[in-house]
């Protein structure tokens, strides 16, 4: 079984982080219905949707994949490199602390959960924006004992390592791992030795997708990137995600995922 921990949207959201984006209005209403979409897709695909209390003083609370990684044995509680997300994690803990043993990011690491990759055997970590050297490092000395190999690896012109690439399938019984990827963001040079999925070009910002159970969620803004995704046999549902787009939120970034 599947947990999906998620968090309200914060009646602040556009008074959120921003990084790549300029400014805009965002929705807060619709924000909200697309968000209720989102946590019924997970429940449909099999997922039990708990919510961490609401952080309505958190303009990004909504964003939790940045405050955690879970792993099967442990979850490692991040320390985001926005220091206006720190107060974020605090409520992550306590739900995680029933299911997993749990490891620190402490200062003066860095690391948000959006910038790591998790694969079998090998995890991913964007550094140099939100996540520092030192970040990578802690991350790797609590990981290496179960058996992951950590690789730093360069983003650019986007927030997270996941905005640029993301799984489609993990180690599938008849093949190799897929990834969907935005070459422009991301060297594809790291991820050879998986099966990779080029985003549409004309959108930069489709690789960011939800892989749950099999099926490969895609934000419905990015129509192309998912026809391409069917084509290579993979089974996809799509959730509108315009509003929280906007505040640089894809569709990792609103659930942590625990297997229990
Ligand atoms: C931020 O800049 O931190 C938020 N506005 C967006 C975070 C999105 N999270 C993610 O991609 N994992």
């Amino acid at each position: 079984m599947l947990l999906a921990l998620t968090r309200a949207v914060s009646p602040r959201i556009e008074q959120c982080e921003l990084t790549h984006l300029a400014r805009t209005p965002i929705d807060y209403a619709r924000a909200v219905e697309e968000h209720d979409a989102y946590e019924a897709l997970l429940t449909r695909l099999g997922c039990r949707v708990e919510r961490v209390p609401d952080a309505p003083d958190l303009p990004d609370s909504v964003f939790v994949e940045d405050a955690a990684v879970v792993f099967d044995r442990i979850a490692v509680i991040a320390r985001p490199g926005a220091q206006s997300r720190r107060p974020e994690v605090a409520a992550m803990e306590t739900a995680l602390r029933r299911y997993r043993t749990l490891a620190r990011i402490e200062p003066p690491g860095t690391l948000d959960g959006g910038d790591v990759l998790v694969t079998p055997g090998t995890v991913f970590v964007g550094v140099g924006g939100r996540t520092n050297v030192d970040g990578v490092r802690q991350l790797t000395a609590h990981v290496a004992p179960h058996g992951f190999e950590v690789v730093p690896v360069h983003v650019r012109e986007c927030l997270h390592l996941k905005s640029a690439v993301t799984a489609v399938a993990l180690a599938p019984p008849a093949g190799k791992s897929a990834l969907v990827i935005n070459p422009a963001w991301v060297d594809s040079a790291h991820f050879a030795a998986f099966d990779l999925i080029d985003v549409d070009p004309a959108e930069p910002a489709a690789a960011n997708v939800l892989l749950i159970n099999s099926t490969v969620i895609c934000p419905a803004e990015h129509p192309r990137t998912r026809r391409l995704i069917e084509a290579r046999g993979f089974v996809t549902e799509s959730v509108p995600a315009f509003e929280l787009a906007k505040a640089e939120g894809g569709l990792t970034c609103c659930a942590v995922l625990v297997a229990i």
